[in-house]
């Protein structure tokens, strides 16, 4: 697993000499946001830390790793803004608190199928955790062929003068499956031309392939370990 830092700024992309009218709540509480910043990152850390420890309890107990590596980010005031403007929040502070679920986000990356409901399961059963919101695109794949276990879970943030539930989104999935995900977020965003949809329905395939494959060694893996 890689080390957690600290990033609380992703602001550099905005023009400060030229803030657009309806943005003018968010950048005149930029205190606020950046306080609501630090609350999240204080999330992402909660979080990380309590599968760190898991992984080393495995470790040590049956020598084995359920998670591969995490990766995790602050959502970007730039991709929080256009996800208010898409879904017509208000663009303000507080209705990033009361809108948005994945301003923290966290993504575990597992060797197998298993590895992602224990994991999952570890979550639920922390005392301090609640599991908000489940979408399991793993039992119901997207028509792109999608597959990831979303849960967006709450957790205290305790602070010098009071404690804040933050919401975390936790991805969790199979190497193969972030390997697909990879490729489609490639193609949906940064692709310069229009993707065909031949090169569509190929990635579709592909995604089909590695749910085989994902079961095929999951299979093996329990043979082997029996
Ligand atoms: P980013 O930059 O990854 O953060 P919600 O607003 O959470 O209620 P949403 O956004 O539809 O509704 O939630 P969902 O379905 O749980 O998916 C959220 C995230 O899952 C996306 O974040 C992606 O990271 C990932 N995701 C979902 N569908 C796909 C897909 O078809 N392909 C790939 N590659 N990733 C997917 P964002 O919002 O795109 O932004």
């Amino acid at each position: 697993m890689n080390d957690i830092m600290t990033d609380l700024s992703n602001l550099d992309l905005f023009d400060f000499d030229n803030i657009p009218e309806e943005l003018t709540s968010i950048f005149h509480n930029m205190k606020e946001f950046r306080e609501m910043q630090q609350l999240y990152n204080a999330a992402i850390k909660e979080v990380y830390t309590k599968l760190s420890i898991l992984n080393e309890e495995y470790q040590v107990k049956y020598d084995y790793n359920p998670i591969h590596n995490v990766d995790y980010r602050l959502k970007s005031l730039k991709s929080i803004i256009g996800k208010l403007k898409k879904n017509n929040f208000p663009l303000t502070v507080d209705s990033i608190r009361e809108n948005l679920f994945d301003i923290a986000g966290i993504r575990v990356i597992c060797n197998y199928i298993d590895d992602i409901y224990r994991i999952e399961d570890f979550l639920g059963r922390q005392d301090d955790i609640e599991i908000l919101r489940v979408r399991d695109y793993i039992k119901e794949p997207k028509d792109n062929g999608y597959r990831s276990l979303h849960l967006i879970v709450e957790i205290p943030i305790f602070l010098s003068d009071r404690t804040e539930l933050m919401p975390v989104e936790v991805q969790i999935r199979t190497i193969a499956m972030d390997f697909w995900a990879s490729l489609e977020h490639h193609l949906k965003y940064k692709a310069k031309s229009e993707v065909s949809a031949e090169l569509k329905e190929r990635l579709t395939k592909c995604a089909d392939t590695i749910s085989t494959l994902d079961e095929e060694m999951q299979s093996i893996q329990k043979e082997v370990q029996h």
